[in-house]
């Protein structure tokens, strides 16, 4: 089996080389028949491992083998010949045992188990887990990890890598006309773009507010195999540094912009939901909160084209997040959150903030809007679904338990330097939780130094206050101003943006202490989750997706896999075609199956057919969304294998 795998390599050679010409191939199974039999509901064997045809099984058509099927397996009739492998043709012959021949006109490919590994980068949230033998949802893990950093002054959007602490790609977001350069943050006729999220295929939607001017969302892809040829030079013309910032519509990697909203509508609160089987990336959510009213609108992720509009949402969209449940939270700042159904796309309810004396709360600003009202800012959430809001002039956070319907209230004065109400003191305008289900926000001292204050989500006291005892403080020892956004990278380092000029980009080390303080960000006037990690640690899925080049005029076959899934959890599974590798990120997604309610294999032809889809095209990607479970425990669907077939020459 390690050998199979050490060689992989050359087997993806060969798969590139033999495509669909009938080169001579490795025999598809050597043997290895055992295991077929799943003894549990939920887990599907892999009948194919231990057997050699690892990659592309193409056959040569003149001579259609019997395959040496190793140990003679009994059989009573063809279904206890499955062998999980789709180009042999299982029989149990009249002397009950089974005969396994090769279907020569089929092609397939296996990954894992014995065939190639499952490849980086078609792997979002999962990670092979070598005690599971398969890959498994491991929010931390990918040998990718970025932060989505705004320049508001310059209407650009810079992908940083969080590993490196380096800026590697820059990007004109917005429509040309609403560039303002040297411009932030709230200005006429400019993008200004502000709140960024990050879907579950690790892409980056952008809302640009357009203040006085029509709001956009730009969408750039993470990866560059899911960037457009748009030119048709046969490679993507991207940016590669913070100083190769492509003209407008010329970045390969810009997905798209999409106009949203009438002019002035000041496009600001932006999320991604759950998504849905045919959408396992997520929906983004983008709010308005201008003078030309409310709004709230749901996008089509490939195009950026509004699918809804929620009808009765009456007030402004600052800032969203989506809990675990898949109800989308809408802010609106010192009044209320709201509960919005993602499916039906209405409101569930209005929760007001409660009022400032509530809940130990006290006068801390200088320049209170009112004696009575609660502060709130930026907004996120927790593995529990709790709503977490950062207090803004206020050194407090307030949290919201949907579950029980109570708040809670987190003094942070103490972390503040708190010394009476006449002195000005304040948070960050954002706020995050961590992998670890920590809460953290930067808090602004008396004395104009930040410090980093964090708690366990768990602290929070249903209708009390979480004392300052419950709350650790960290000061990273570099005095800065005007921090913005907050948010935790795979390796658990918590980075703070800021908004002044200059505007560095702090990182700091919580296990460590350490921190060093990055240059180059141009304003970050933003504050939502732009590194993802808390979309990752809430919706919790992960995705795995591979592309196959089949042939012209063939027809698909089947999907087999393997895996295990543990009550609640769930693996999903759904297919792209399209005419060219490059057009397949955009093709839209036709559910496959569901695993464990679908059984291994699923005929693929019988979906497209179910689906009405004609034009098949021979690029074809497949995409396995993992969805694990939290509650009453962590546990996680594993996918061992999965052995892609199709015929071609018209044949079958
Ligand atoms: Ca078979
Ligand atoms: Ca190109």
């Amino acid at each position: 089996m390690r050998s199979t795998i050490v060689s992989v390599g050359s087997l993806a050679l060969l798969w590139s080389l033999v495509g669909c010409s009938g080169e001579p191939t490795p025999t598809p199974q050597d043997g290895a028949l055992n295991d077929v039999t799943a003894d549990r509901s939920s887990v599907t064997g892999d009948a194919g491992d231990g057997g050699s045809s690892g990659d592309a099984a193409t056959n040569d058509a003149s001579a259609p083998d019997v395959v040496d099927a190793g140990p003679v397996r009994p059989c009573a009739d063809n279904l206890d010949c499955d062998d999980q492998e789709g180009c042999t043709i299982d029989t149990c012959t009249p002397r009950g045992v089974c005969s396994y021949v090769v279907d020569t006109s089929c092609n397939s490919v296996r990954t894992g188990g014995s065939g190639r590994p499952f490849a980086d980068e078609g792997q979002q949230g999962v990670a092979y887990d070598p005690p599971s033998m398969g890959l498994i949802v491991r929010a931390e893990s990918r040998r990718a990890d970025y932060l989505w950093v705004p320049n508001t002054n310059e209407s650009t959007l810079s992908k940083w890598d969080a590993t490196t602490g380096r800026e590697i790609a820059r990007y004109r977001v917005g429509l040309p006309s609403g560039e303002c350069r040297g411009m932030c943050c709230h200005v006429d006729n400019c993008n200004m773009p502000s709140r960024v999220v990050v879907d579950g295929f690790g892409d980056a939607y952008i809302a640009n507010r357009g203040f006085a001017m029509q709001g956009t969302v730009t969408k750039i892809a993470a990866d560059r195999r899911d960037c457009v040829d748009r030119n048709g030079n046969g490679m993507i013309d991207t940016s590669s540094s913070p100083m190769d910032v492509r003209p407008f519509d010329q970045d390969e990697c810009v997905l798209w912009t999409s106009n949203v909203g009438p002019v002035n509508a000041v496009l600001r609160s932006i999320a991604i939901d759950r998504g849905d089987e045919m959408t396992p990336q997520g929906y983004a959510w983008v709010g308005a909160c201008g003078s030309a009213g409310p709004g709230l609108w749901k996008l089509n992720p490939r195009t950026g084209a509004v699918i809804t509009m929620v009808p009765d949402h009456d007030r402004c969209a600052y800032g969203a997040v989506v809990t675990p449940d898949g109800t989308l939270w809408e802010h609106s700042p010192h009044q209320s959150v709201t509960a919005v159904n993602t499916v039906t796309a209405r409101i569930r309810e209005h929760v007001p903030l409660p009022p400032r004396e509530a809940l130990g709360g006290r006068r801390c600003g200088t320049d209170p809007m009112s004696p009575t009202t609660s502060y709130s800012y930026g907004i996120t959430t927790d593995a529990r679904g709790r709503i977490w809001l950062s207090g803004w002039i206020c050194a407090d956070s307030l949290g919201y338990d949907p579950m029980t319907r109570t708040w809670t209230r987190v003094d942070l004065s103490a972390a503040a330097g708190y010394a009476g109400p006449a002195v000005r003191q304040y948070n960050g305008l954002g706020i995050t939780v961590d992998s670890s289900n920590r809460v953290w926000i930067p808090v602004v001292r008396a004395d104009g130094n930040t410090v980093m204050a964090s708690w366990n989500a768990d602290a929070f006291v249903s209708n009390g206050v979480v004392p300052a005892a419950a709350v650790t403080v960290r000061d990273p020892g570099r005095p800065f101003t005007s921090p913005t956004a907050i948010g935790a990278d795979r390796a658990g380092q918590i980075w703070v943006a800021t908004s002044g000029d200059p505007s560095p980009l702090l990182r700091f080390n919580p296990m460590t202490g350490a921190s060093d303080s990055l240059t180059g960000p141009n304003r970050v006037y933003t504050y939502t989750d732009f590194t993802g990690a808390v979309r990752r640690l809430v919706i919790g899925s992960g995705t795995y997706s591979e592309d196959y080049e089949t042939c012209e005029g063939g027809t698909y076959g089947e999907l087999y896999w393997s895996s295990e899934t543990p009550a609640g959890t769930t693996l999903s599974f759904a297919i792209q075609l399209a005419n060219s590798r490059g057009a397949l990120p955009t093709a839209p997604f036709i559910a496959l199956g569901q695993a464990p309610r679908d059984r291994s294999p699923i005929n693929i032809a019988d979906k497209l057919r179910a689906a009405g889809v004609t034009n098949l095209g021979r690029f074809a990607r497949i995409t396995v969304t993992f969805n694990p479970v939290s509650v009453p425990m962590v546990a996680t669907p594993i996918l061992r294998s999965l052995s892609f077939t199709w015929r071609c020459g018209g044949v079958g």
